[in-house]
């Protein structure tokens, strides 16, 4: 319902750092799910901010679109932001894109998150609010939690803060490390991440 019959384009732009396996997962829902057909998104272009991301050769084989905007080669967070926004606008030419972050390590500036307002989603590795931040894994284990998870949310200014999209839960068992634990909470970040982005893409309708 309210999937208009040629909905305007809505490039979806993926940021990741590494191997990209949640930005697999969504190039395959976007086919699976005929995102194109349904709601006019197609993955527009993979960036990453480290040259060496093996996400990007994947990206590439699949015809999608790479780009590289290195974090070290700029003086501030802001002078890479602002590349990284000129980069992604190159994709995004009426500013309706909406932006992924896949396992994207740099912390975005107020005025990045700001841009892209309300279009602007993160897959973090626990249960926020509990351990927002890096080293998740290894917190949970040794805080003796039961239990771990991912949540998609909205990203704002403040770090993993943002309104929550989807949530999953895995067990934390006895002798677990926190490779395990990330291999665990892994394949549900491969589920949930496409669900919160085609729900976000329905109730934007066109
Ligand atoms: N930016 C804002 N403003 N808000 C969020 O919620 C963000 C964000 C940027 C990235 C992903 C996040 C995560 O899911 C994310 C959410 C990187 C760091 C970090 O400390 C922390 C959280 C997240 C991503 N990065 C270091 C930095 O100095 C660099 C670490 C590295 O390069 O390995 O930016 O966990
Ligand atoms: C994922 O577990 C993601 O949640 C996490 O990094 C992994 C990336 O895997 N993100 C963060 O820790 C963000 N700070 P992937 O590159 O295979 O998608």
């Amino acid at each position: 319902m309210n999937e208009p019959v040629r909905p305007l384009p809505r490039p979806l732009v993926i940021l990741i750092s590494g191997t990209g396996s949640n930005m697999q997962a969504i190039v395959r829902a976007a086919q699976a799910q005929r995102w194109r057909e349904r709601f006019g998104a197609f993955v527009a272009a993979v960036i990453s901010n480290r040259p060496d991301a093996k996400g990007l050769a994947w990206a590439a084989g699949q015809g999608v679109p790479t780009a590289v905007v290195d974090h070290t080669v700029y003086p501030s967070r802001e002078a890479f932001d602002t590349a990284l926004a000129e980069a992604i606008g190159r994709y995004d030419p009426h500013g309706r894109a909406l932006v992924l972050l896949a396992g994207f390590m740099r912390i975005l500036t107020p005025g990045f998150v700001q841009r892209y307002a309300g279009r602007l989603l993160n897959i973090h590795p626990s249960l926020l609010p509990a351990f927002p931040g890096l080293h998740t894994h290894r917190r949970a284990i040794e805080a003796g939690c039961r239990f771990a998870g991912a949540t998609v949310h909205q990203v704002t200014a403040e770090l993993d803060h943002g309104p929550i999209l989807e949530q999953a839960v895995v067990p934390i068992l006895p002798g677990d490390t926190p490779e395990a634990l990330a291999a665990r909470v892994l394949t549900q970040e491969h589920l949930i991440y496409p669900r919160a982005i085609e729900r976000w893409l329905r109730e934007a309708g066109a």
